[in-house]
């Protein structure tokens, strides 16, 4: 897989892939990771990349054209309509549908990732409009630009691939898979300030471990995330 990161600072991701499953991942060949500043693509003296907004408005927006020429040059393609197969252009902004593990599943199975990360109040419609084929949040809380959210994506699709976890079963068994959080985690000592990990872990006895934790996972569930038993 490939993913192009299309930002106004490219330097916020130096050292962000470089650790973990993302860094084993990079090396192993998995996957090739580029973060590219969006001022590349402009042709101006001054490399302007906002403008203001028509209407009024306070803030500025990502003008389309240093955009399309970044996206034009990263897939071959003028629109999403003659976008190769195998590649989506995501628009990362909180007008987007939400990232869930679905669609972090559904975006591993691609070939090339063109990520768009906004800034400032916006960006021009017309990216939406012509270009992206995946608007994305990641979530109702407001960030101040669409990096974060960059590495959020990147770090739930990457750890995804083929080859990227020890075992390749092990992103099956996940919590979310099964539409319930993890089951509480405990190791040494058996006691600490006090505080009693529970008898059953303890026991060996498996059948009855496997009961708790399935029980532990559904009572931490219903306290943290009611939603997800809906
Ligand atoms: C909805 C807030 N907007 C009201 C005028 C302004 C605004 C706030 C923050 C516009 C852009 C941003 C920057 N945020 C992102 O680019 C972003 C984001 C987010 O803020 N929350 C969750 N997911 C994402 S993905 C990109």
């Amino acid at each position: 897989m490939r993913i192009d990161i299309i930002t106004i600072f490219p330097e916020f991701f130096r050292e962000v892939f470089d650790f973990g499953i993302i860094r084993r991942a990079r090396k192993a060949g998995l996957v090739e990771i580029s973060a590219h500043d969006l001022r590349n693509w402009t042709s101006d003296k001054h490399h302007i990349v906002d403008d203001r907004p028509f209407g009024g408005g306070d803030g500025m927006v990502l003008k389309p054209e240093p955009i399309f020429a970044a996206v034009e040059s990263l897939t071959g393609a003028q629109s999403r309509d003659s976008c190769p197969g195998g590649t989506r252009v995501i628009l990362l902004s909180p007008q987007g549908r939400v990232l869930t593990q679905a669609v972090a599943n559904e975006l591993a199975a691609t070939k090339h990732l063109v990520v768009i990360a906004g800034r400032y109040e916006g960006v021009d419609e017309r990216v939406s409009e012509a270009l992206v084929t995946d608007e994305i949040s990641i979530g109702d809380y407001v960030l101040s630009g669409g990096e974060p959210a960059a590495v959020v994506l990147t770090d739930a699709v990457v750890r995804l691939l083929p080859g990227a976890l020890g075992s390749e079963t092990s992103a099956i068994n996940e919590s979310f898979a099964e539409g319930l959080l993890d089951c509480p985690q405990y190791t040494r000592p058996p006691e600490f300030r006090g505080m009693r990990v529970p008898e059953v872990l303890l026991s060996g006895n498996h059948g009855e471990i496997v009961k708790w934790r399935r029980e532990a996972a559904e009572e931490k569930t219903r306290r943290n995330r009611p939603d997800l038993l809906k």
